[in-house]
């Protein structure tokens, strides 16, 4: 096969504008799926959490054939945090299917991959899909675009890219909205006519850059990427230029195409072609690999920094180690370590503290992925608030700030004024549409942390939001925290319906009856931001009569149940999250009343 025949694209788009569903019906379409083969709808969110929250969150390749052609295709998360993601496989495709919801228009995360895709030369079809959603207007939708291509200096050809209209949902895509609606052929014939074949050199000696990383029970570590000139096999003897300079060789064990969602054992990886590679334990994304110790190594792409850090430490509190398999500090570190290695817009750090590690990320949601990961794997761990990473030059403290962007009905715009004001935002645009408002500010990062929860809760969910990484700044002084405070048990045992009937006159409890709690924990919220000790413990006192059974005639309010995103949002700074893989707990950092009151004396003291 030369190389002519390959296409290479990334879906891209902002989260849920159906990237995942356009490659499930192009997959069905392409042949990719057998007849009798059950396939379940959005087939390539095929890890456990993905199906749970109904997100992409790993990129993955998969590959048809159509017109004669192989169309490699990568599917990418829409969602921010995850932006890490759609950056480190931008090298390995030659143009993307931008995909732009047909009601909501672009969004802010259609802004940042585009601009990633434009900055690489890539060229883009658009694809407006969801038209057969009730307000789809196609044609603001299409203007939206063009203003959007301008505003990011796309060159002439990107700019005149083709746009195709869609419904990835009922299967069809059009060139013209009149059009018949019947199939995907449309879509596919862009791709083939439009997306230029990879620039790559079948004759010259084999090179990759290795732009995602696979892993197998069989063959362990796998290097994924597009061979940018010569060919590669099974036993060939090859090269991996690390990041630090070193060179060092190996054998290969496998190459891997892809087909359909599977990968399948390729006689020859081409160039052109993207593919599996099998032969080295100790790999990372943007390395090379070539055919011999002499070669260049293919530059790639620094991605953006990571903007959140938190710490991850040992639980060390009284429950630990009851329902979890991994617990030491040691383990720890090498599970971190390991995620770091698949997972580049990660960073991890060691501390002072042994059993203290840093973990740096683009935003709460790719923490909390890696904890429930880690939950599930039997790991037990403690948590901290993510704080922002400042810098600082020539002397001044810079902070990172966002453009934020809501849509909210009007009727609610008051509250999240407020709510934004008391976090720093600056409105910079205000567009009313209907009965909606569409609002623009910037926002130091330090601001958004808790905002989604906020808004949910302010609306009734009627609102949605995203957010975008504009720029370091100087630090904008201090954004409103929690008001509220908490209720802090000042002993061990097991919670009973007496003592927390009388607590929940003072607050909202975290706990139900039955419930074991320690010294130190969070048990409920104070509407008043101070922290009270109390006992939720507390047994009724039995008289000479016999106790009518405790409990009788107690109507407790249900409990506040956190997620583990809002858990991380919602703690203090002085507080953990304690992740087991069966429990979600909030505690105070250090557990003892009173050291804790001395360590708060001496921090108030250093300010
Ligand atoms: N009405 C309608 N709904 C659609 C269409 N395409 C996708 N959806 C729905 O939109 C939701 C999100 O679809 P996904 O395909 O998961 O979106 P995504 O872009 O992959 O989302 P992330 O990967 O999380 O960014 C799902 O509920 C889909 O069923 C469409 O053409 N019309
Ligand atoms: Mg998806």
């Amino acid at each position: 096969m030369s190389t002519v025949e390959y296409r290479n694209i990334a879906i891209i788009a902002h989260v849920d504008h159906g990237k995942t569903t356009l490659v499930d019906k192009l997959l069905r379409e392409g042949g990719a799926f057998t007849v009798r083969e059950e396939v379940e709808e959005r087939a390539m969110d095929s890890m456990d959490l993905e199906r749970e929250k109904g997100i992409t969150i790993k990129a993955k390749n998969a590959s048809l054939h159509w017109g004669g052609k192989t169309i490699n295709i990568v599917d990418t998360p829409g969602h921010a945090d995850f932006g890490g993601e759609v950056e480190r496989i931008m090298q390995m495709v030659d143009g993307v299917l931008l995909v732009v919801d047909a009601v909501d228009g672009p969004q802010a995360q259609t802004r940042f991959v585009l601009q990633k895709a434009l900055h690489h030369g890539l060229k883009p079809i658009v694809v407006v899909n969801k038209i057969d959603r009730e307000h789809a207007d196609v044609h603001r939708v299409h203007d939206q675009v063009l203003e959007l291509l301008l505003d990011l200096h796309a060159n002439e050809e990107q700019f005149n890219c083709p746009f195709i209209y869609a419904s990835a949902r009922d299967g069809f895509a059009v060139r013209d909205i009149n059009d018949p609606r019947t199939n995907m052929v449309p879509l596919f014939e862009t791709i083939v006519s439009h997306i230029p074949p990879p620039k790559a050199h079948p004759n010259e000696p084999f090179k990759m850059l290795i732009s995602n990383l696979d892993w197998s029970d069989y063959v362990g570590r796998i290097a994924i990427g597009r061979i940018t000139s010569g060919t590669v096999k099974t036993g060939d003897v090859i090269w991996c230029i690390h990041k630090n300079g070193k060179r060092e060789k190996a054998t290969v064990g496998k190459v891997f195409e892809f087909s359909g969602m599977r990968t399948s054992e390729s006689v020859t990886g081409e160039a052109g072609n993207i593919v599996g590679i099998a032969g080295f334990e100790e790999l990372e994304i943007g390395e090379t690999l070539c055919s011999s110790a002499e070669d260049e190594p293919v530059p790639f792409t620094d991605i953006d920094p990571p903007t959140l850090q938190m710490q991850f430490c040992v639980n060390d509190g009284p429950l630990a180690g009851r329902e979890g398999k991994f617990l030491t500090s040691r383990q720890l570190r090498e599970r971190l370590y390991k995620e770091i290695r698949m997972n580049i817009s990660l960073k991890v750090q060691d501390t002072d503290v042994p059993n203290i590690y840093l973990v740096s990320a683009r935003g709460e949601l790719q923490i909390a992925i890696l904890v429930e990961q880690m939950r599930r794997e039997g790991f037990e761990l403690l948590v901290s608030r993510p704080e922002v990473i400042m810098k600082q030059e020539n002397g001044q403290k810079l902070e990172p700030f966002e453009t934020l962007w809501v849509d909210t009905p009007q009727d609610r715009l008051g509250d999240l004024m407020q709510n934004l004001a008391g976090r720093k935002a600056q409105i910079t645009n205000m567009h009313h549409h209907g009965d909606r408002v569409n609002l623009e500010a910037v926002i130091p990062t330090r601001g958004i942390i808790g905002f989604e929860t906020d808004m949910v809760n302010l609306t009734g969910g009627r609102a949605v939001m995203s957010h975008m990484f504009k720029e370091y700044a100087p630090h904008c002084g201090p954004v409103a925290s929690r008001s509220s405070g908490t209720l802090v048990s000042m002993d061990n045992g097991i919670t009973t319906a007496f003592a927390l009937d009388t607590l929940q006159e003072r607050g909202k409890m975290f706990i139900k009856p039955g419930d074991e709690v320690y010294v130190g924990m969070l048990v409920g919220e104070n509407p008043r931001a101070e922290d009270i000790p109390v006992n939720p413990t507390k047994q009724k006192h039995l008289t000479n009569m016999r106790s009518q059974g405790d409990g009788k005639g107690i109507m407790l309010e249900p409990p506040i149940v956190f997620s583990l995103e809002h858990a991380i949002e919602y703690i203090a700074q002085d507080e953990y999250v304690e992740a087991t893989p069966k429990s979600l707990r909030l505690r105070k950092k250090i557990l003892d009343p009173t050291k804790r009151k001395r360590e708060n004396q001496r921090m108030a003291g250093d300010e």
